[in-house]
């Protein structure tokens, strides 16, 4: 019989804790004070599509499930955008994204919008002495002023500020051009096929949604009518590059192959990820194998997909032994939205789960939903599982990573940016004293001390047509209290007009 028995496996906690002590408990230490870092940060994914948010939906999503049960879970933390490219022009740099000309919805041949020698959260952690790796969705515009060199080496993007590593795409699933970036060039380019890419005007003799919609294999309810890849017509014109061209089926699997990857390479560096999934971006799209399982239709599958992703990537992090060791955060870039342009019957399937949970409005709306986000922080053996209420917004990571790393930051690069380290970790139940949120549509904002939220007179647009969203907008101010009205139905600005001035001037004073 050996001495511990039948059961003892190299992953056993006594086989480790030997190993440990045999490798020496200097490397083990010096791995403990960096806690690895990843961030998974969904596309479009609203606070109630996640069953830990909001139980009482019925999808599951088992693995994002199990992983709350060992996490922070965030009532109140906010992304700072009801699109896309601000949320990650804030989480990234630490400055409302409203402060920056340029930074809303970016096509796909825009050029970066955060150049050389800003200070980011790669390169923070880069300081700190970490590997740090994008994959997934970038949307922050590559290339310098004359924008990317797609046949070449592009200039301006990831490896420029602060990532070591990087396997995007440029902008979003629904948006030329459809291929992998690694390292600051496309992957499996064709010299002989040179890409080019142009949002104003036809290129090249390939089919569009617009003159040959019987090659779609999905519809089209809105927009999206350029050239047509892989059977699915996006936003801009593109020729050249076949054989760089992604499928959209197995994206999810390729950018979970990518981060797994970069993790088992890394195991034995700190390291940040920042992984950032296209689902549930359109054109939603998943693997076959998840197809049909939702019963709610490609944004249903999507959402699985999405859950298959963070399963995988956890379990790399068990397998490589880093799952003590390494803080993960899970939120999403804004809220979510049924119909964004591709007839996937996102509509007609919904039934009765709601992707906002309690909130108003959705992706592009100052309402809740267009920026209360699910927020999920695991650091085992250091932050107690549970939930909590503190106000934070993505803007903080930046800040709070600094703090949590012992670095310094330069505040006139993230004028936002708070250290809200003892809030993430559970330390602190209240956050911030307030934060403010945004949507291009109409330059809106409002501002929220987690109780009252104020949203500033706008005479934009209140209900986008397309999308079936309300904005928020109003011509009246309006002030909620989100404790008890979270579904912005009574506005109390009439009753309560001193709150609305000091609301108003501290929202203009910002
Ligand atoms: C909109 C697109 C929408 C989506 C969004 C960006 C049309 C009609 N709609 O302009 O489909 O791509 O931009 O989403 O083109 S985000 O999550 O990347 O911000
Ligand atoms: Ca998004």
């Amino acid at each position: 019989m050996p001495p511990f028995g039948h059961s003892m496996r190299m992953s056993s906690p006594v086989f480790q804790i030997l190993l440990c002590w045999g490798l020496g408990w200097a490397s083990l230490g010096a791995q403990s004070t960096k806690p690895n870092v990843v961030i998974i940060y969904a596309d479009d994914i609203g606070y109630g599509d996640l069953h830990c948010f909001h139980p009482s939906n019925r999808l599951k999503t088992p693995n994002v499930d199990q992983l709350a049960t060992q996490s922070l879970r965030f009532t109140k933390a906010y992304c700072t955008g009801a699109t896309c490219t601000p949320s990650r022009y804030s989480l990234l740099t630490g400055e409302y994204a409203w402060r920056k000309n340029g930074t809303g919805i970016l096509p796909g041949d825009a050029s970066a919008v955060i150049r050389s020698g800003r200070q980011t959260l790669g390169s923070l952690f880069q300081s700190a002495g970490y590997q740090t790796a994008v994959v997934g969705k970038w949307h922050l515009g590559l290339g310098d002023d004359q924008g990317a060199n797609w046949n070449g080496f592009i200039q301006e993007s990831p490896q420029h500020i602060g990532f070591h590593y990087s396997f995007i795409m440029a902008a979003t699933g629904d948006r030329v051009p459809t291929v992998y970036v690694e390292n600051s060039r496309v992957v499996n380019l064709d010299p002989q096929d040179p890409i080019q890419v142009n949002y104003k005007e036809k290129i090249g003799q390939e089919p569009t949604g617009r003159e040959n919609p019987e090659l779609l294999k999905m519809g089209l309810t809105h927009g999206h009518d350029f050239t047509i890849v892989n059977g699915i017509s996006r936003i801009g014109y593109m020729s050249g590059g076949q054989q760089a061209r992604w499928v959209d089926e197995d994206m999810a699997d390729v950018f979970t192959q990518k981060a797994i990857q970069f993790i088992e390479k890394n195991r034995q560096t700190p390291f940040l990820l920042f992984f950032a999934t296209q689902d549930i971006h359109v054109p939603r799209a998943p693997h076959a194998r998840f197809v049909g399982k939702s019963g709610m239709g490609p944004r249903g599958d999507a959402l699985l997909e999405f859950d298959w992703s963070v399963g995988a990537i956890l379990e790399a992090l068990q397998k490589n032994g880093l799952d003590q060791n390494t803080i993960v955060l899970l939120s999403s870039d804004n809220g979510p939205v049924i119909d964004d342009g591709y007839a996937d019957q996102a509509e007609e399937l919904l039934k009765d789960h709601r992707p906002a949970g309690p909130f108003r409005g959705g992706k592009y709306s100052i309402f809740e939903a267009g920026t209360r986000v699910p927020l999920l922080l695991r650091y085992p053996q250091k932050v107690e599982p549970g939930m909590s209420n503190a106000l934070i917004s993505q803007v903080d990571f930046l800040a709070s990573f600094a703090a949590m790393l012992g670095q310094n930051i330069d505040p006139s690069q993230a004028p936002d940016s708070q250290n809200q380290w003892p809030a993430l970790t559970g330390k602190d139940k209240k956050g911030r004293a307030h934060l403010i949120t945004h949507t291009q549509v109409g330059n809106m904002k409002a501002i929220t001390n987690g109780t009252w939220k104020y949203i500033a007179p706008s005479d934009a647009n209140p209900f986008l047509k397309n999308t079936k969203t309300e904005t928020g907008a109003s011509p009246q101010a309006q002030l909620y209290h989100l404790l008890r009205d979270p579904a912005e139905k009574n506005n109390l600005a009439a009753q309560h007009p001193k709150k609305v001035i000091r609301f108003s001037r501290l929202l203009a004073s910002q």
